[in-house]
């Protein structure tokens, strides 16, 4: 029988497993029409149905934030923990002790991840916990009305927020110095590039960081632009001010590695997307993080696989786990011997 290529199975009903696509969809989204987060969910979709993965051999992970609502909207039927703001990674880790042979993916935002999250998101990447990570990255807190995250840029003006004054924080680079062993940036708004960077993140053995644009088109956006909020609003003066929402087409790109190309957000400014050349080598790390310091300096986004390192051993490999996961092991398998508590105690005195 002819060996059939990923692509050509994507096309069929079913995919090696036997399962169709519906069986990796979740919940219908309750997220604003055109938000970046729902492509994302799509091609998470795509991805784990083109790598055959059994969806109960999966856990998702979240904090909180429109982002963390996510995970609900992708592989209904795989495990999955909707945490404390901020705090993904420390229950990614428990989880994934408890169950190693398990995958895991977790999706958060910029304000769960660089804002209350960011102590906890340099321990996984130093920890090297295998993982992907998704940050679903648009520079406001959506949840809670579009407020500055940590990643805004400075002198980004917002209706109801001002100037902001700080410096924009690069997930990008603090994964990259903090040790991380795969690093990679896309625009939710370039499925193409999101799927193919989740299928490599899924193939890694180690924490695996997609700093994702992912654009608020509810509160990321200026009053002046046609495309706006304030311009919507005054134009539908029967709707609800809190549950208005703007609908927005999906912002999409289709560009070559190498290439540059500028898109015009919904709220009319413009974003310098640049894929990587095809000759980039992502094993240099110290050129990793000059590309990376290149781009910031010149306001470019660096899209596509920055930095990869195949040989770190993962946080699980280090401590020598049993091959049956813990949580499956019958108690008298877990209850140490008579002797080898005598060992432990002896060790103390
Ligand atoms: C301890 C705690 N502090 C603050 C909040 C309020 N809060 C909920 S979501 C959120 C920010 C979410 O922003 P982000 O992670 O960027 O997600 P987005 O909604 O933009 O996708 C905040 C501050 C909270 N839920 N818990
Ligand atoms: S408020 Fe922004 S981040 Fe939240 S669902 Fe709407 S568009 Fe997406
Ligand atoms: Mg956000």
């Amino acid at each position: 029988m002819a060996d059939l290529t990923t692509e050509s199975r994507s096309n069929l009903q079913v995919n090696l497993i036997g399962l169709e696509k519906s069986d990796y969809r979740g919940d219908t989204t309750t997220l604003c029409q055109g938000c970046g987060h729902n492509s994302i969910a799509s091609q998470i979709i795509a991805a784990c149905y083109e790598m055959d993965i059994q969806p109960e051999n999966l856990i998702k992970f979240s904090g909180i934030g429109c982002s963390s609502k996510s995970p609900a909207y992708f592989l209904g039927r795989s495990f999955g923990f909707n945490g404390l703001h901020g705090r993904m990674p420390s229950l990614a880790t428990g989880s994934m002790f408890g169950d190693h042979t398990m995958l895991a993916i977790g999706v958060s935002g910029d304000g769960d991840t660089a804002s209350i999250g960011m102590g906890q998101f340099k321990h996984v990447m130093r920890r090297n916990l295998p993982m992907v990570y998704i940050v679903e990255n648009n520079g406001v807190y959506g949840l809670t009305k579009g407020q500055f995250s940590a990643t805004a840029e400075s002198g980004l003006t917002l209706k109801g927020y001002g100037t902001n004054p700080y410096m924009p924080i690069d997930l990008a680079w603090e994964a990259l110095v903090g040790n991380a062993t795969f690093v990679a940036r896309s625009f939710a708004g370039d499925p193409k590039q999101v799927k193919e960077l989740i299928k490599a993140a899924l193939s890694h053995r180690g924490i695996a960081v997609l700093d994702i644009i992912s654009p608020c088109v509810t509160f990321n956006n200026t009053d002046t632009s046609m495309h706006s909020y304030a311009w919507g609003k005054e134009h539908e003066v029967a709707l609800h001010e809190l549950s208005y929402v703007p609908e927005r087409e999906d912002i999409l790109v289709d560009y070559e590695e190498g290439d540059m190309i500028d898109v015009t957000m919904h709220d009319g400014s413009t974003v310098v997307l640049k894929k990587l050349e095809h000759d980039y080598d992502p094993t240099n790390r110290s050129h990793a993080l000059s590309i990376l310091e290149e781009a910031n300096t010149k306001n470019w986004l660096l899209t596509g696989l920055i930095y990869i390192d195949t040989e770190a051993p993962c946080l699980l490999d280090i401590f020598n786990l049993t091959d049956t996961a813990l949580n499956r092991l019958k108690e008298h398998q877990i209850r140490p011997s008579r002797e080898s508590i005598d060992k432990v105690n002896a060790m103390m005195f």
